[in-house]
C-alpha cells in the first residue's frame, strides 16, 4: 500500500487511482492515531489466531467466524504463545497497560503478523472491527473467494470519545424478527456502536412476552401499522437477542413506553382504561392520543409487574420507560406518574432512561434523558444537565434515521425535515444543546422509527450511509470529525464492503462513490 499522497479532503488512493478501500487512512470510524507503513501482512492457509488468555477466546472465535468463510482457511485458535509458519493474528489482553482505555485497543501490522492488544475483551473486539476494514472487501463474503488477503501495515492507537454509542430500533410500529435484529446488531458492531435500544411497545403492538399479563402478547401483538400480522419476542427469543448482542459487546436497552404510546396494552386489558373498556386495535400512525389510566391502582400494579419482568430478563444496567408525547395528560399528571414509575426501575436495580420530557418530572439524578429535540435552544434540558442528569443525544434533525434523505425518498418521514447524508455527520453530540457541557453527554444514539419501514432491506436503506457517520461521531476524536469533505471519501471507500455484504444502501449523489 502507498503511504504518500494523502492530502486533506482526499482519501487514500491505490496505484491504479481508485480508492484504496482497505488503507489505514480510510477507516470508519477514524482512529485516534494511525501510522501506516509498507509492511503489509498476508493471511495464508497457515495463519493461526493466537490468544494468550482464555478471556480473549470469545473474540478470537468471533474473528475466526468472520475470516473463515471467505478465505476458506482453517485459522485455528491456539492458546499460549505460538506462531504459525506464516505468522499469526494475536489477541492479547494486557491488563497491566493502564494506558489503554477499557474499550480501546492497539493494533500493529507488520510482515510477521497482526497483534491486537487491549485491556478488556471489548477493546479487542473493537480492534477486530478495525482489522476487518484493513482486509480487502471480499473478506465480507460468506462463501470462499480467491483473493490476496493482505492486511494494510502500520500501527493504530485507538479508543472512543464517548463510552456510550447507541442505536434505537422501533419494533412496535412494524415487528422485526430475531434474525433481522441480529443482523442489525451486526451492523452496530461493524461501526463500533455498543448499545441497542429496542422500542418494544407502542399503540400498534406489544412485542415482549410478560408472564403476569399474558393478554399483552395474546391480544396486543398481532397488529402493526398498515394492518400486518405483527409479532412478539418470547422471553427465550429476547434472551437470544441479548446473548447474541453480548457476543458483539452490545448492551440491549429495552424500552417499555409509558404512560402514553400504550394503545396495545389498553387494547389487551379493559381494566387499564379509565372507562373500563378495551381500546380498539390501532394500525394507524397517530401519536399522543393514548394513556394508561392514572387514577387506577391496577395501573401501578401493571407497570410494576412489567418493569420487574423486563428488568429480570435484561442483564444490562438500563431500562427505558419512554415518556414521550403523553399529550392527553397535564404536566402534573405526567410528573406524578413518572415519580411512581422511575423509583420502580431503580428498585429493580436498573438506571432509568426516558425521552427528555422525563427530566421535567425532576426525577432522581441518575435518571438519563434521551434528547430528541430539533433545536439547540432547550433550556429545561440544559438545566437538568446542570443539575447532574446525563443525556443521550438523538436530535431528530440529525440522528433520526427514519427521516427521508430528500423529497424523493419514498421511505421514512419528514416531520423533522430531510436529513441528507452530510447532515447526519455535521453535528457534535456534545455541542448540540446550548449551555450543556460535554461531561453531561453519554454519547449519540441514532433512532429508527418504523411507521413505514417494513423489511431488513428498508432498514438498510435508511441506515446506510448515514449510520456510519453518526457512529464515527460517537467513537472518534472531535477534531477528526468536523470535516464532511474529508469524511465523504472514507465513507465512499466503505461501499465495496457493503456491496459484498449485499447491503441495500442509498446511493446519495453527495457521496463520491468509487
Ligand atoms: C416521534 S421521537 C416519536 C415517535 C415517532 C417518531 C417518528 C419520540 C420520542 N416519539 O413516536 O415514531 O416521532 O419519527
Amino acid at each position: 500500500a502507498l503511504s504518500t499522497g494523502i492530502g486533506v479532503g482526499m482519501a487514500k488512493q491505490g496505484t491504479d487511482g481508485t480508492t484504496d478501500t482497505s488503507a489505514m487512512e480510510n477507516l470508519v470510524p477514524v482512529p485516534v492515531d494511525v501510522k501506516s507503513s509498507e509492511a503489509d501482512y498476508t493471511l495464508t492457509e497457515n495463519t493461526v489466531i493466537e490468544v494468550r488468555d482464555g478471556e480473549a477466546t470469545g473474540v478470537a472465535e468471533y474473528l475466526a467466524g468472520l475470516l473463515r468463510p471467505s478465505t476458506g482457511y482453517e485459522l485455528p485458535i491456539i492458546e499460549g504463545s505460538s506462531t504459525g509458519p506464516d505468522g499469526s493474528i494475536s489477541l492479547r489482553l494486557a491488563p497491566d497497560s493502564s494506558d489503554i482505555h477499557s474499550q480501546g485497543y492497539r493494533l500493529q501490522v507488520n510482515a510477521d503478523g497482526v497483534q491486537i492488544r487491549a485491556s478488556e475483551p471489548a477493546g479487542l473486539f473493537a480492534g477486530v472491527q478495525t482489522l476487518r476494514q484493513l482486509l480487502p472487501p471480499a473478506i465480507e463474503a460468506d462463501t470462499e473467494q480467491s483473493a490476496e488477503w493482505t492486511v494494510s501495515g502500520g500501527r493504530i492507537r485507538d479508543y472512543p470519545r464517548f463510552t456510550y454509542r447507541g442505536a434505537h430500533l422501533d419494533v412496535a410500529r412494524h415487528f422485526f424478527d430475531v434474525e433481522t435484529v441480529k443482523q442489525y446488531i451486526d451492523y452496530l458492531a461493524q461501526y463500533k456502536v455498543n448499545h441497542l435500544h429496542l422500542h418494544l411497545t407502542d399503540d400498534q403492538g406489544w412485542r415482549i412476552e410478560i408472564d403476569s399479563w399474558p393478554n399483552l402478547t395474546d391480544e396486543g401483538a398481532d397488529s402493526e401499522v398498515g394492518g400486518g400480522s405483527g409479532g412478539y419476542y418470547t422471553k427465550e427469543e429476547y434472551k437470544e437477542i441479548v446473548q447474541y448482542a453480548q457476543t458483539r459487546f452490545v448492551t440491549v436497552i429495552p424500552e417499555i413506553d409509558m404512560p402514553g404510546h400504550t394503545g396495545a396494552a389498553l387494547e389487551s386489558y379493559a381494566e387499564l382504561n379509565c372507562d373500563g373498556e378495551k381500546r380498539q386495535e390501532d394500525t394507524g400512525t397517530n401519536v399522543g392520543d393514548t394513556s394508561l389510566c392514572l387514577d387506577k391502582e391496577v395501573t401501578y400494579e401493571f407497570i410494576e409487574d412489567v418493569i420487574s419482568e423486563v428488568a429480570e430478563m435484561t442483564p444490562g444496567p438500563y431500562l427505558h420507560i419512554g415518556g414521550d408525547e403523553a399529550h392527553t395528560l397535564s404536566d402534573k399528571e405526567y410528573n406524578d406518574f413518572m415519580n411512581c414509575a422511575i423509583p420502580m426501575v431503580i428498585e429493580q436495580g436498573k438506571r432509568p432512561i426516558g425521552w427528555h420530557q422525563i427530566l421535567g418530572a425532576d426525577p432522581p439524578e441518575q435518571t438519563i434523558g434521551q434528547f430528541w429535540g430539533t433545536s439547540s435552544d432547550a433550556p429545561e434540558v440544559a438545566a437538568a444537565a446542570e443539575a447532574g442528569h446525563e443525556l443521550i443525544m438523538s436530535p431528530a434533525t440529525d440522528a433520526y434515521l427514519d427521516m427521508k434523505y430528500n423529497e424523493d425518498t419514498e421511505l421514512g418521514l419528514d416531520w423533522a425535515g430531510y436529513t441528507p447524508v452530510p447532515d447526519a455527520y455535521d453535528w457534535d453530540p456534545a455541542g448540540y444543546i446550548d449551555g450543556v457541557d460535554e461531561s453531561s453527554i453519554m454519547g449519540p444514539e441514532t433512532a429508527l422509527w418504523s411507521e413505514n419501514i417494513r423489511t431488513l432491506s428498508d432498514i438498510e436503506f435508511m441506515l446506510f450511509p448515514r449510520f456510519p457517520g453518526v457512529a464515527e461521531l460517537g467513537w472518534s476524536p472531535e477534531a477528526k470529525t468536523d470535516d464532511w469533505d474529508e469524511f465523504k471519501h472514507r465513507l465512499a471507500a466503505q461501499s465495496p464492503r457493503w456491496n459484498v455484504q449485499d447491503i441495500n444502501y442509498y446511493q446519495s449523489p453527495q457521496v463520491p462513490w468509487p
